[in-house]
């Protein structure tokens, strides 16, 4: 008969292993794991996101920000932007609010001596893309978002790139926002965080 004493060791060991090795993954490390986004911060954080790094690219293209915090982005090389759209119509401003990066920071080496920025407002999804028009960034899957819906198998970024490419295939030229700034406080800085995101 096995004594209550060695029945309660028993029991323990078995319920330190469980909330170990065999606990679930939170819904936060999955959505780390299958998406590669920045993390989740407290609020207020600073996101940073590379514009440009690994080619026709934003690094990481996927954040999950709060209200309040601030993403950032830092130019490497060659001539980007970024620009606000809606999921429906990717590689197009969302409308004449658009937040836009413009398009001077070019850069031969290193990262521009300025960043983007933008305020986070809401917990909807952000969606922007790259309006360069040489080499259709945009169409060659040069977007990102901030703030997915991953209970969503419809509105991924996946599928917003889908769409983009469908459209380049169709001879679209994507259309830049007329004017820099625009909507959620968006702002060029001098670049506070030189080593942030590098
Ligand atoms: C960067 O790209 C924009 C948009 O295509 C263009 O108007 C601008 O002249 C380019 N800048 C340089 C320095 O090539
Ligand atoms: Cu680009």
């Amino acid at each position: 008969m096995i004594g209550s004493k060695t029945f309660t060791l028993f029991a323990a060991a078995l319920a330190a292993l469980s909330s170990t090795a065999l606990a679930a993954p939170t819904r936060t490390e999955k959505v780390a794991r299958d998406y590669g986004y920045s993390g989740v911060a407290p609020a207020g954080a600073t996101h940073s996101v590379v514009v440009g790094r690994g080619g026709l690219r934003f690094d990481p293209e996927n954040v999950v920000a709060e209200i309040g915090d601030i993403v950032e982005f830092h130019f490497t090389a060659r001539n980007h932007s970024v620009a606000q759209s809606n999921f429906a119509n990717p590689c197009n401003p969302i409308g004449p609010d658009a937040f836009f990066s413009g398009f001077d920071f070019v850069t031969q080496y290193g990262q521009n001596d300025n960043v983007f920025q933008i305020t986070i407002q809401d917990k909807s999804p952000i969606w922007y893309y790259c309006a360069q028009t040489n080499m259709n960034h945009c169409q060659n899957g040069m977007a990102g978002v901030i703030n997915q819906n991953f209970d969503s198998n419809e509105f991924t970024l996946a599928k917003y790139k889908e769409n983009a490419w469908n459209l380049g295939r169709a001879g679209y030229v994507s259309t830049a926002p007329a004017y820099v700034g625009g909507s959620l406080n968006a702002r060029v800085v001098p670049n506070p965080n030189p080593l942030s995101g590098f």
